[in-house]
């Protein structure tokens, strides 16, 4: 018996069902710990991306547990979900891991996104465009997450007849996302944009995270996915949607929270090269990658020189391996920088970025329980430029004059 995969198996269960508590313990909080004042719609819109994909995890991660323990028993036991012999289904396994598995892919992306929808107004000095539109869109775009699963499996031999809803429901589920993509543009329109390191990082998301959702849009609809489907275009997109919620706004997030965490500021410049070169290397690593799928290039084969048909494309294969080297390798800069900054940064003060939300207003970094004495919410967490203030932001803590606040 094989016992590493059993182990895996085990492991999986265990992994998932822990992240399940830390899920629990997100929405928990959110529900429960929130200052006075603080009305589930003055929330920052990381908190509700978070809470959203906590839901969504929830929801999703049953039948991926489920699908573990009962491949498990298959192994060890002698059931027979999966073995056709006993009765069993292959596909069902798909199945189990698809309706898990797409959801998935919002609970990383959605607190990516939100960190995102923190720094953009931060430096743009503009108040969020269409919160609670965003909000509104994040919810539909989680409960319609539960119904697309299948558009993994065009091609795995379930009823072809269920090519159609799954294609629908998937080329809707672009609607909420482009909305907040437009919101996060119309955050950006005439507003004073510093290009500092975080929102350097911000901008890299949204503009990567646009052009993979526009090919999840090609890869949702049957018909092409049948010819794209296990190609380097899904790679691509993969990429292009994932790379820039987990890494792009990872980044912005550490960037602009280091000095919140640390009570230093981190190097500028560095910060700067480090963003050029990542966005540079990532584009010459993935934008490629759309062409040799399309050309017919495999997912999953050791060696593609083997395939006459793929030969002509084998420089370009060796140019995005050299790319993707050199992506590495400018990673370096993040981690001196990093351990740099610790260590010999500029001391930074409570408020930095000049931003509104609650954090800012306690120490760099934060003493224990966090906050010298707990803050009293006014208003929601995007008042910047706003008229009732005579500096460019207004921090969510701050009291108005009797005779000020009469106007508001
Ligand atoms: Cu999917």
């Amino acid at each position: 018996m094989n016992w590493g995969l059993n182990l895996w198996l085990l492991a999986l269960a265990l992994e998932f069902a822990s992240f399940l508590m830390g899920g629990v313990n997100f929405l928990t909080t959110a529900i429960n710990l929130r200052a006075p004042g603080m009305t589930f719609f003055r929330l920052p819109l990381v908190v509700w991306m978070q809470l959203t994909a906590a839901v969504i995890f929830m929801l999703s991660v049953g039948p991926l547990i489920a699908g573990a323990v009962m491949l498990l028993m298959d192994r060890v036991v002698g059931t027979t979900f999966f073995l056709p012999e006993g009765g069993g289904q292959p596909l069902l396994w798909q199945h189990l891991f698809w309706f898990f598995g797409h959801p998935e892919v919002y609970v990383i992306l959605l607190p990516g996104l939100g960190l995102v929808l923190e720094i953009l107004p931060v430096f743009s000095r503009k108040p969020i465009f269409g919160y609670r539109a965003i909000i509104y869109s994040t919810i539909v775009a989680g409960m319609l997450s539960f119904v697309v699963w299948a558009h993994h499996q065009f091609l795995s031999g379930m009823d072809p007849r269920l090519a159609m809803p799954f294609s629908i429901t998937t080329i809707l589920i672009s609607v909420p996302f482009a909305l907040i993509v437009f919101a996060m543009i119309a955050t950006l329109w005439r507003g004073s944009i510093s290009f500092s390191a975080p929102m350097l990082f911000a901008l890299g998301t949204l503009a990567v995270f646009i052009l993979g959702g526009l090919t999840g849009i090609f890869n949702g609809s049957a018909p092409v996915d049948i010819y794209l489907h296990d190609t380097y275009f899904i790679v691509a997109h993969f990429h292009y949607t994932l790379f820039s919620a987990v890494f792009f706004a990872g980044f912005a997030g550490l960037y602009f929270w280091f000095p919140k965490m640390f009570g230093r500021m981190m190097n500028e410049t560095l910060g700067k090269i480090h963003f050029l070169l990542t966005f540079i290397f990532f584009n010459a690593v993935f934008l490629p990658m759309h062409v040799v799928g399309l050309r017919g290039m495999m997912r999953r084969i050791a060696d593609p020189t083997q395939y006459a048909f793929l030969q002509p494309i084998q420089p370009l294969n060796v140019f995005i391996t050299v790319a993707a080297i050199l992506l590495l390798l400018s990673q370096f800069l993040f981690v001196i920088n990093f351990f740099w900054s610790l260590l010999a940064g500029k001391r930074a003060e409570r408020n930095p970025w000049q931003s509104n939300t609650l954090e800012w207003t306690t120490l760099s970094p934060p003493p224990h329980d966090n906050f010298e004495r707990v803050p009293v919410v006014y208003r929601s967490p995007y008042e910047y430029s706003s008229p009732e203030s005579p500096e460019d932001w207004l921090p969510q803590d701050r009291q108005l004059s009797p005779h000020t606040a009469a106007r508001s």
